[in-house]
């Protein structure tokens, strides 16, 4: 198993990134990890924020970052960074729902109303309420990332309005909210880690999965599911998490200058991500793919019981209607 291996030489390391602790002035490996190979967006975005910490530090600060699930799947990964044994991690903010709750409002279907409306409040003080509230679970939120919207996508049977999904078994993330989402739809969810989906929609142990343009695509699902229906239902972003008791230990200048660093990686990722997005549309079409153009408001129409479950706190309901007013 070669992921049992990498965690372990991952946990075998872990006690050193930390040794500087008391030596600042001497150079720290920081190690960030992610499961999407090396030309992803995310991966080259948090490359080009370890240059520019690099140089900014003259050499001190040295992001190492570890791509294609190197250091396990992301529950693993969220798990090392709030025991201090991994620095960071780009992960989907779906994968911390259930870890710090506040992260399942932009995961809300139908929430946003264009990519626009999206980057609007997470550049805003709500995107930093959030990243915030996931301090005292032990993360630092250091940026949101571009995921663009999640679209359903089936072996067999094309999705073109809700009553396809009637009874079909789909592939979610590991989150109470995209559970709740597909028995919505009247699926049966499915959740896994995303490193298992290839092998379980080839097998037919699921009918459908859902992801965006460039996961579809790098991950290969369109090989094995090549009916890929623009559903759109979420936007979930994706997040760049930093261990909080490795951020407790460095300098307010470090802490500054890795903050500044991931701000400014942003608009560096989302201009990757916008080229990406129709590379990978176009490389799934080439390939065979059918693009559906379902009747996206049957979809919606049926959401409600989603945000009656997860929009019960006052803060929550402060949030999304927050959201829905910015213009
Ligand atoms: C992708 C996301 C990954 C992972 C994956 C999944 O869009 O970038 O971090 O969460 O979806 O569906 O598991």
């Amino acid at each position: 198993m070669p992921r049992l291996t990498s965690l372990r030489a991952a946990l075998a390391a872990a006690t050193l990134p930390f040794a500087f602790a008391g030596v600042a002035a001497q150079a720290a490996d920081l190690r960030s990890a992610d499961i999407h190979p090396d030309d992803y967006p995310t991966v080259l975005a948090v490359r080009h924020m370890a240059e520019q910490v690099k140089q900014r530090s003259n050499g001190k600060l040295n992001i190492k970052v570890f791509s294609g699930a190197a250091l396990g799947n992301e529950n693993d990964s969220i798990e090392q960074v709030k025991l201090g044994a991994l620095s960071m991690a780009r992960v989907s903010s779906a994968a911390m729902h259930n870890i710090c709750q506040t992260t399942r409002v932009p995961s809300l279907p139908f929430l946003f109303r264009s990519k626009e409306h999206l980057h609007k409040v997470l550049d805003s003080d709500i995107g930093e309420q959030i990243l915030k509230s996931c301090e005292k679970a032990g993360f630092i939120g250091l940026a949101w990332y571009d995921s663009g919207s999640r679209s359903m996508y089936t072996r067999n049977k094309p999705i073109k309005t809700v009553a396809d999904t009637k009874g079909m078994k789909i592939r979610v993330q590991q989150s109470d909210l995209s559970v709740a989402m597909v028995e919505a739809l009247g699926g049966n969810a499915t959740p896994m880690p995303m490193g298992e989906v290839y092998t379980s929609l080839k097998t037919g142990l699921v009918d459908a999965a859902e992801n965006n343009f460039p996961s579809y695509e790098s991950a290969h699902h369109y090989e094995v599911a090549k009916y890929y229906s623009l559903t759109e239902h979420t936007m979930t972003p994706e997040i760049l998490l930093f261990s909080k008791r490795q951020w407790d230990k460095l300098s307010s200048d470090d802490q500054k200058l890795l903050r500044d660093a991931a701000r400014e990686s942003v608009p560096y990722m989302r201009k990757l991500w916008d080229e990406r997005e129709g590379k990978s549309r176009a490389i799934v079409e080439k390939a065979g793919s059918q693009i559906i153009e379902p009747d996206k408001a049957s979809f919606s129409a049926v959401m409600k019981p989603v945000y009656d479950k997860f929009v019960t706190t006052p803060e929550m309901k402060d949030l999304v209607a927050r959201i829905q007013a910015v213009k």
